[in-house]
């Protein structure tokens, strides 16, 4: 029981100390350039990516994922954070 409270705090710690420079669009990410990570995109980068997935992250719904729409996903679990 202690063993598991102490991983789950030990990955919140590291998923806001890792956030805090995930403000950045990877360019290993954003293969086309343009800025914005698009749907397939994503699904190259992220195995568990699908379109529900995709929706959700979209706050602005405009088709693409920006890079606050991306910290945003991460703060709120929807995404792993990579260490890029
Ligand atoms: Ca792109
Ligand atoms: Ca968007």
């Amino acid at each position: 029981m202690t063993k598991t409270v102490f991983a789950l705090s030990l990955a919140g710690t590291t998923l806001i100390a890792t956030t805090a420079f995930a403000m950045e669009i990877d360019p290993a990410v954003d293969t086309d350039g343009d800025g914005l990570y698009s749907f397939p995109e994503l699904t190259e980068a992220y195995a568990e990516m699908n379109e529900e997935l995709f929706v959700a992250i979209d706050a602005n719904a405009d088709g693409a994922i920006d890079a606050e729409e991306m910290v945003a996903a991460q703060d709120a679990a929807l995404l792993p954070v990579t260490d890029g």
